[in-house]
């Protein structure tokens, strides 16, 4: 049997880690599988290297890279692979502002799909991986229908709670 897609998570550093907390939670409730990985593309260029030529023997069909500062790690692992990498540029510095250019700012040729600043953006790369390996899995595709069916009743939901009467 052909193994489960699995989504790469890889950080810079162990201080990003926290931020994907939520982004992860998606990933479960989905139930998909996920490598959590802390690799720097500057501080252990070798490691991240090696893991990305793994990383098919793992089964990684899609990467979510989070970094913040110079944020250089999308960009060298989308320069090894032709699996599809979604960047998350992480507010450590200059309210992420460094990060989100140096990830959304790739020279032609070599695609990091950019996903918000931080927390949200795990939360919508996970969304993006999801939605990436639906294509080829019905259930999946089924479940993310879910997954949004829930969050627009909750919007709804959150409508009609609203006191108008403090207006
Ligand atoms: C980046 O530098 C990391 O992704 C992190 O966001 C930032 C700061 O790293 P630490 O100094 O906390 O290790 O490479």
């Amino acid at each position: 049997m052909m193994k489960k897609a699995k989504v790469a998570i890889l950080i810079g550093s162990s201080s990003d880690l926290p931020l994907t907390k939520e982004g992860i939670g998606v990933l479960q409730k989905l139930n998909i599988p996920f490598d959590l990985h802390v690799l720097s593309a500057h501080r252990t260029p070798e490691a991240v290297l090696s893991y990305v030529k793994k990383s098919p023997k793992k089964g990684i069909r899609v990467f979510i890279v989070g970094a913040g500062m110079a944020a250089h790690l999308g960009g060298v692992v989308a320069a090894h692979t032709l699996n599809p990498v979604i960047g998350v540029p992480i507010d450590s510095k200059l309210d992420g502002l460094d990060a989100l250019l140096s990830t959304v700012q790739m020279p032609k040729g070599i695609p990091v799909a950019t996903v918000t600043i931080g927390k949200t953006g795990f939360i919508n790369a996970s969304l993006l991986a999801a939605e990436i390996l639906a294509l080829s899995d019905g259930r999946l595709f089924r479940n993310l229908k879910k997954f949004r069916q829930e969050m627009t009743k909750g919007i709804l939901r959150a409508d009609k709670k609203i006191d108008r009467t403090m207006l």
